[in-house]
């Protein structure tokens, strides 16, 4: 089974997963990425079982609409049931690296509303210690330097991600080399440096079901 089969099996588990739990009210937290993608088009098949969507990246939002999903702005909901993304990297604690897509701000913010955050992806993204992936951190621009200064000092190798300009009107500093054995403790830090917007470990909230694609099938943790 190749890795767009395994992204394709794991986002119809993830249809599967929320198929009985949503109703005509439902708004549902969509995210980014190839695997989400597939979630996205999967999702056409439950049409009319539930209200809409919040999506996680205007990428997504194009995507949704052209499925004639309805829109809603985050501010115009309660709650969200279920938020379905990817990831980049997953470790056994369901703490997670995403941000590759350069949605990571808007992605936190959904996982931190939605009472059940469903993570999709193939078996490449299991890792033991995150941080083979370089992490992303978005910065506001004016601050850019400092904040990868501080993140060299954190023992990470700061790259700029260039040419990229986030829905949010920020840049990515994408940060190598870190062996990330704390992820709470790093997130909790990076957080804490003056300039950065969000840092893509997602340590203090991660994914409560991990809906892994593998060539035997889908695994699932929480
Ligand atoms: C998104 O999913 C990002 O946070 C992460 O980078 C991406 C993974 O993309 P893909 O599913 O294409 O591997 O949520």
């Amino acid at each position: 089974m190749n890795q767009d089969a395994m992204k394709k099996a794991v986002a119809e588990a993830a249809l599967e997963e929320i198929r009985g739990q949503i109703n005509k009210d439902s708004v549902l937290g969509v995210g980014t990425g190839s695997t989400a993608n597939y979630f996205i088009e999967a999702l056409g098949e439950l049409k009319g079982s539930f209200r809409g969507a919040v999506a996680s990246s205007e990428e997504t939002a194009k995507r949704l609409k052209a499925r004639d999903i309805e829109l809603f702005e985050l501010n115009d909901v309660d709650s969200l049931p279920f938020y379905i993304d990817g990831a980049d990297e997953a470790n056994e604690h369901l703490h997670l690296i995403k941000g590759g897509g350069a949605a990571l701000t808007r992605e936190k913010i959904i996982a931190a509303v939605a009472r059940e955050f469903i993570c999709i992806c193939d078996e490449s993204k299991k890792v033991d210690i995150l941080g083979q992936f370089p992490l992303p951190v978005e910065v506001i621009p004016m601050a850019r330097s400092y904040v990868a200064r501080k993140l060299a000092g954190l023992g990470g190798q700061p790259v700029y991600r260039q040419g990229v300009v986030t829905d949010n009107g920020n840049v990515i500093l994408d940060v190598h080399n870190l062996k990330i054995t704390d992820p709470k403790k790093l997130e909790n830090d990076i957080n804490a440096i003056v300039g950065v917007v969000t840092n893509g470990l997602f340590a203090n909230r991660g994914a409560d079901l991990l809906l892994l694609g593998t060539p035997d099938g889908v695994k699932t943790s929480s």
